[in-house]
């Protein structure tokens, strides 16, 4: 193998602008940069060329070039992720892949509930053309106006509604995907059965493009709802959330679609940052809860449901006020609330995201025992908890204390990460529920993964990419 030459390669770059043409090649530093850093700014890595490929087979064309020159090509779709997983090393010698152009959504079925879409379709674009052909595209999460459909398949992404549809791995039947080799697996079948040996698609999503790139996925859609009902709730504790959670599903179990806890103090950075936000009901309150009620069934009177759980919660004192949707326009601003967490954190200060999950009946236990963790290590830090409370993942976010420089308090991130992830091993959870590893958190994997489960992965990895050239320096440590 020959030493791996510097990317700044003339050979390569005017070899990888063939393949891609003029409108597919950015090399000149201000086109690059905004590809070389990661939304939450934690990195600001560099490269020599950012390749946009038209299709799959100049993907495929792009990706064997860089492989024979043993130059690292990192994918990245639209550049959402909460760990680094699509930004570019500092050493400026990987070429960044973006999907944007791949931007077609190729069918959609609605006879056998299944889209085919590229990896560069923006997910709300893949979310309306299901809902064109009277379908849902199940997954929803905060960034789906710009994050693309390889990277929410790369990443797994979880979202809103993994506590009835599960996460994106869920959601494909089939892929195609190019190869560290170059080679194109046309997996892109939309078969319910299929047992014929490993199952390589799952391989492929959550490896965070270091197995592969996503090219193109054959999604199962779902029945579009015809009644949804949505209630902000504000709540005295998180056993009451979690109770009225609980209260929902056994309810109706077929009719919860999400089920979302916020903080006070998340729900004050709202408040403050984003325009246009304002809270529903009377009095600012310590916890609230977001429940969204929603069936493909005509007549399923979920607005009879959602009442008559709230009234009994609110009798028991589970429930304090509640704003129940009364428009459309109603249901998005409630939704607004939740979604701009993660805007408003960013705007209010320096934060240390911590994405976890532990069993859903371990929720109030987490928060309670990561809040007490996190004020004895640094007193005046602000726990801005907030998530998925129906399907256990928490988003256990600290920002910094009033007063503090953010680099000092950065400078605590990894004790803080530390803390958290003690009482998230006590529960029996992960250390990263729904953002994935990327380029975050591979230094814990051996602690959580390590022994037979990491060294499998390792010679997945080897037998599939010997050359190391796939988005190195993720996931694995
Ligand atoms: C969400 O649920 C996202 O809004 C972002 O996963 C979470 O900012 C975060 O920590
Ligand atoms: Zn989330």
């Amino acid at each position: 193998m020959p030493d791996t030459p510097l990317p700044t390669d003339l050979d390569l770059l005017g070899a990888l602008g063939a393949v891609v043409g003029e409108r597919g090649l950015l090399t000149a530093p201000a086109d690059t940069a905004p590809y070389c850093e990661d939304w939450r700014r934690l990195y600001q890595g560099r490269t020599p060329a950012v390749v946009r490929p038209a299709n799959t087979a100049e993907l495929a064309a792009v990706v064997r070039l860089c492989a024979g020159h043993r130059v690292p090509v990192v994918p990245q779709g639209g550049n959402t992720s909460m760990v680094g997983g699509a930004t570019p090393s500092e050493d400026g010698r990987q070429v960044v892949v973006s999907l944007a152009r791949m931007n077609r959504v190729r069918s959609v079925d609605a006879l056998d509930m299944t889209m085919v879409a590229e990896a560069g379709v923006p997910w709300r674009a893949a979310q309306d053309a299901a809902a064109a052909a009277e379908c849902l595209l199940p997954l929803s999460i905060s960034s789906e106006g710009t994050a693309q459909v390889g990277g929410i398949l790369s990443a797994n992404a979880g979202g809103n509604n993994t506590l009835r549809y599960g996460n994106a791995r869920d959601l494909v039947l089939g892929l195609e995907v190019v190869l560290p080799d170059g080679q194109v697996w046309d997996g892109l079948r939309a078969l319910r059965k299929d047992n014929t040996g490993y199952c390589l698609r799952q391989l492929f999503v959550g490896a965070e493009g270091t197995l592969g790139i996503i090219t193109a996925a054959v999604l199962k859609l779902a029945p579009r709802p015809m009644e949804v009902e949505v209630a902000l709730c504000a709540v005295p504790s998180v056993a009451a959330a979690s109770e009225l959670c609980r209260r929902f599903q056994a309810h109706d179990p077929a009719a919860v679609q999400a089920f979302e806890y916020m903080a006070g103090a998340g729900m004050g950075f709202v408040l403050r940052h984003i325009p246009g936000a304002s809270l529903p009901i009377g009095e600012p309150a310590a916890h609230y809860a977001l429940v969204e009620l929603a069936t493909p069934r005509k007549g399923a009177r979920l607005r009879e449901t959602l009442e008559t759980v709230l009234e009994a919660a609110l009798e028991d004192g589970l429930v304090l006020d509640a704003a129940l949707a009364e428009s459309e326009a109603q249901r998005q601003a409630i939704w607004k609330l939740r979604e701009e967490h993660a805007e408003a954190q960013k705007r209010e200060g320096a934060s240390v995201k911590n994405d976890v999950s532990v069993p859903v009946s371990r929720v109030p236990d987490l928060i309670e025992q990561a809040t007490a963790a996190c004020e004895a290590l640094i007193p005046g830090v602000r726990a801005v908890p907030f998530g998925h409370l129906g399907d256990g993942n928490i988003h256990f976010n600290l920002e910094q204390p009033e007063g503090w420089e953010a680099a000092a308090f950065l400078a605590q991130s990894h004790a803080i990460m530390e803390a958290v992830n003690a009482v998230v091993a006590r529960l029996g959870g992960s250390f990263s529920a729904e953002h994935g590893v990327g380029r975050l958190k591979p230094g814990m994997m051996p602690a959580w993964r390590g022994g037979a489960e990491l060294d499998a992965m390792r010679r997945i990895k080897a037998a599939l990419d010997p050359w190391g050239v796939m988005n190195p320096g993720k996931v694995l440590p």
